[in-house]
C-alpha cells in the first residue's frame, strides 16, 4: 500500500490537490499522453513535484459519449501504473466504477476508491471497506446517456440527497462527496452546483470538486478546446475553495497549487 491519505483539511485551510493521471487513449484532455508506463510515471512524478497531495489513476474515459471499457482492459492499463506508484510518496486513488477493478487496484497498492457512479455497482460498497477513503460522485445514467438526463426539480437538493444516500453505503474511514460537474448536468447546472457548493459542504462530509478543463468552462468562456481552459479552470478551483471544497481534482497541479496557496495565505493574513 502506498503513502496514507491525510485527514481532510480544515474548511478554508490548505486544500488537497488531486492530480489526474488518465492512462487512456481517449480522455477528453490528457487522452493518449500517458499510456506508456514511463510517461505515466513521469507525469506522476511531475505532479508530486508540483505539489499534488494524491494521484488519481483512471483507465476508462467518462467523457460524454465515451465508449465503455471492459474490466480486463481497464486493469491492463492501470495496474502497472498503480503498482509502480505504490512505493512512491503519494496516496493513489483508482478512478473506476467497477468493483472488480477497484478491488484489484487496492490489492496493487491504491488506497482510495474514486467512483463517478457513486457506488452504483452493488459489489462496490464491500470493496470500499478495504480503502482508506472513497470518493462518491453524483451522476445519472452513463457516459452514453447522461447528456439527456439533465431534468431536475431542485438540482442542488437532489444532488445533495443522492450523495448523502450513496455516501452511506461506503465503508471507508474517509468518505468524500463530489457534485460531478459535467455529469448529467448542463453547463448552467454545473455553474449552479459550484455556486451552491455550500449546500454540500453543510452535510459535514468533505467535498471534492472536479472542474478541471471541463466543457462547462468552455461553454461559459467560449473556449471550445480544452487546451484553452486553464484560466477558467483556475477560476473554478478558486470558486470551489471559497465555498468550502477541501480537495480539487485537476490536470494542472502547479498553477492550481499556487492559486490555492495564495488564497489560503490571504485568508490567513
Ligand atoms: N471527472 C472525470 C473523471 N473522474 N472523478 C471525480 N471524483 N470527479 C470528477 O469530476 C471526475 C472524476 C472526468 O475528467 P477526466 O478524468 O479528466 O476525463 P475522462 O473521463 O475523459 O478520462
Amino acid at each position: 500500500m502506498n503513502a496514507p491519505l491525510p485527514p481532510p483539511p480544515a474548511l478554508r485551510g490548505r486544500p488537497l490537490v488531486v492530480g489526474i493521471l488518465n492512462v487512456t487513449p481517449d480522455s477528453f484532455h490528457d487522452g493518449g499522453q500517458h499510456e506508456a508506463l514511463d510517461r505515466a510515471l513521469a507525469q506522476a512524478a511531475a505532479m508530486a513535484q508540483a505539489g499534488a497531495d494524491w494521484i488519481d489513476v483512471g483507465g476508462e474515459s467518462t467523457r460524454p459519449g465515451a465508449a465503455a471499457v471492459d474490466a480486463e482492459l481497464e486493469l491492463r492499463r492501470i495496474l502497472p501504473v498503480i503498482r509502480a506508484l505504490a512505493s512512491g510518496p503519494l496516496p493513489v486513488s483508482v478512478d473506476t466504477s467497477k468493483a472488480a477493478v477497484a478491488a484489484a487496484a487496492l490489492r496493487a497498492g491504491a488506497c482510495i476508491v474514486n467512483d463517478v457512479t457513486g457506488l452504483a455497482d452493488p459489489e462496490m460498497a464491500a470493496v470500499t471497506a478495504d480503502a482508506q477513503a472513497t470518493v462518491v460522485m453524483h451522476m445519472r445514467g452513463d457516459p452514453a446517456t447522461m447528456r439527456d438526463l439533465t431534468d431536475y426539480d431542485d438540482l442542488v437538493a437532489e444532488v445533495r440527497d443522492h450523495l448523502l444516500a450513496r455516501a452511506g453505503r461506503a465503508r471507508s474511514p474517509q468518505v468524500w462527496i463530489d457534485p460531478g460537474l459535467g455529469f448529467a448536468k448542463t453547463a448552467a447546472q454545473s455553474l449552479s452546483l459550484l455556486a451552491h457548493l455550500d449546500a454540500l459542504v453543510a452535510t459535514g462530509l468533505p467535498v471534492l470538486v472536479g472542474a478541471s478543463r471541463k466543457s462547462f468552462i468552455g461553454a461559459t468562456l467560449g473556449q471550445p478546446a480544452s487546451a484553452d481552459r486553464l484560466p477558467g479552470s483556475l477560476a473554478a478551483a478558486a470558486a470551489a475553495w471559497q465555498r468550502g471544497a477541501r480537495a480539487l481534482r485537476v490536470h494542472d497541479v502547479a498553477p492550481t497549487r499556487q492559486l490555492l496557496d495564495l488564497l489560503a495565505a490571504v485568508e490567513a493574513a
